[in-house]
């Protein structure tokens, strides 16, 4: 069956970058104005959201405990819309060929990662650019049991936003687009 409501929060999610509704998010958010600066104890780094051919992430496979770690959004939101970084556990992670399809449902990742957000269908708007879970800085995963995580919300061109991994030395932490669930990765913390 094809899902009406994946296509509906795709197209409202794409519809709102269009028309620039939250546009003030991304220039307005202290983090996002923060990104540019560059870490002067250990450089930081990256995972990047890419367009070409298809949405992907490229980047680090691997960062310390403590390190920053920057997302930043080389995609032309024209082509496939905006993209998330969010962190989630495997069994939240939407799998299969029907799995982007499925995971605009009710409970399943996509429709709470975008609650999480604050967006809102109806008005189009997304409120919250960054959804923050657990310490300070990316450790938190969207799960089954803690439902929220960690999670960035990007719509524009060369944005990036970077904060502290704070998660343990030898966690392994998948992250995904809540908008393309294709789009998938993980990184590993070392000590
Ligand atoms: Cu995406």
């Amino acid at each position: 069956m094809r899902t009406r409501r994946s296509t509906a929060l795709r197209g409202a999610l794409a519809a709102a970058a269009a028309a620039g509704l939250v546009a003030a998010l991304g220039s307005g958010s202290p983090a996002a104005a923060d990104a540019g600066a560059e870490s002067t104890a250990t450089a930081a780094k990256t995972i990047s959201m890419r367009s070409a051919p298809a949405p992907r992430f490229s980047g680090s496979t691997s960062v310390a405990s403590g390190q920053m770690l920057r997302v930043r959004n080389l995609s032309d939101p024209r082509q496939h819309g905006p993209h998330t970084f969010t962190l989630v556990t495997a069994d939240v992670l939407p799998r299969g060929r029907k799995a982007g399809e499925q995971c605009f449902t009710p409970g399943k990742i996509c429709l709470v990662g975008a609650t999480a957000h604050e967006f809102d269908p109806k008005t189009e708007e997304l409120k919250r650019q960054l959804v923050e879970a657990g310490a300070v800085g990316w450790d938190r995963r969207f799960s089954r049991t803690s439902r929220k995580g960690d999670s960035w919300y990007s719509e524009k061109k060369n944005e990036q936003f970077e904060q502290v991994v704070s998660a343990r030395p030898g966690t392994v932490l998948r992250f995904m687009c809540l908008i393309h669930p294709e789009m998938q990765g993980k990184i590993r913390v070392t000590g």
